[in-house]
């Protein structure tokens, strides 16, 4: 047997995150999550199954290397498919690696419709979106397309993401601004475990996501941005404090952070509309409408320089590529 099939994903940002397990091995989260899906990061992933091999193989950007982390998610789309073939896969990241964008998301999203389009399964996009969570929880998200939300559920059957817009035409995007290019100090899957262990802050971090999620829900309708880059903002500021709250604490803050978050307060106060959110890195993403992007640019390009400045806009959802990837 050799059944190959390739697969593109874009990565997400979160604006209501996700920051803790229920269940560590299905990866059922503490709380619902909401993101929006960006069309400039993305991950393309070919996996052949081949009955010649006696291992599986991972290259990535051309580059080989072991494939330990995979072999446990291949294991679940083998079981699905009931063949014991080992596969190639073959993937080529365009999220910059600097970027503090995770690209674990676009990642399994890509290997999850790549790997059971190859096992010659047929998923349904609810399928996708559950198996790639096993992968990594936020590629759940990055099956679809725009606006996202990975609804908590309880089990493996309800712990599905779900498209809020998946074709938006709102002219919005997300400006990131690279600060620190380094390999994060603390693995987010650490970071999260640590912080529902220890952070006393953490039932009222479950209880406002809920009510974050609901009002983001709200300014997407209603197209108000400044609601969703208040609450945004609010939440990812929330998710910090959970770790400056844990024991012992930790930040994924750098003073370059702090200095980006004040430009960002200081564009506001001269009437820009603009607000930031981190994830499990020093790097800043600044929420913005595309009219606004210019004067933005303009006034961190001197600090942080043009070439640190990434802008995205909403992207889409997972799609299968035709023949060999070549990079
Ligand atoms: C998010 N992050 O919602 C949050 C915000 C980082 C900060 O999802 O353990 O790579 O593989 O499920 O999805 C990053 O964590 O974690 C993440 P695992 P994942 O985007």
């Amino acid at each position: 047997m050799l059944n190959s099939a390739s697969a593109r994903a874009h990565t997400n940002i979160a604006l209501a995150k996700y920051w803790g397990k229920r269940d560590e091995e299905l990866i059922i989260p503490m709380n619902s999550s909401l993101s929006l899906t960006l069309d400039h990061f993305y991950t393309d992933t070919q996996v052949t199954f081949d009955d010649s091999l006696t291992a599986d193989f991972f290259e990535l950007d051309n580059r080989i290397l072991p494939a330990t982390k995979l072999t446990p998610f291949l294991d679940l789309v083998r079981q699905k498919a009931g063949i014991k073939t080992f596969a190639t896969v073959k993937s080529f990241n365009h999220v910059p690696n600097q970027a503090g964008l995770a690209s674990s998301a676009s990642a399994y999203a890509a290997l999850a419709a790549a790997a059971s389009k190859a096992a010659g399964l047929e998923l349904t996009r609810p399928e996708l979106s559950r198996l790639a969570r096993r992968g990594s929880g936020s590629a759940s998200r990055s099956i679809y397309g725009g606006f996202v939300e990975w609804q908590e559920g309880h089990d493996d059957l309800t712990s599905v993401a779900v498209p809020i817009e998946e074709e938006t035409d709102w002219k919005i995007g997300m400006l990131a601004i690279i600060l620190n290019a380094g390999v994060k100090k603390i693995a987010s899957r650490a970071g999260m475990q640590h912080v529902v262990k220890t952070s006393p802050y953490y039932p009222a971090w479950v209880k406002e996501s809920q009510a974050d999620i609901n009002a983001l829900k709200q300014a997407i309708a209603n197209r108000d941005f400044t609601q969703l880059g208040e609450i945004s903002e609010s939440n990812a500021l929330r998710m910090h404090a959970l770790n400056l709250a844990a024991r012992p604490p930790f930040s994924y803050f750098e003073a370059s952070t702090i200095r980006a978050i004040t430009m960002i307060e200081e564009l506001r106060a001269q009437g820009v509309s603009c607000y930031y959110t981190m994830d499990a890195g020093p790097n800043v993403k600044v929420l913005c409408q595309e009219e606004d992007l210019p004067t933005i640019k303009a006034y961190l390009a001197p600090a942080f320089g043009t070439e640190n400045l990434l802008f995205a806009r909403p992207g889409q959802g997972v799609k299968f590529l035709e023949g060999d990837l070549h990079g």
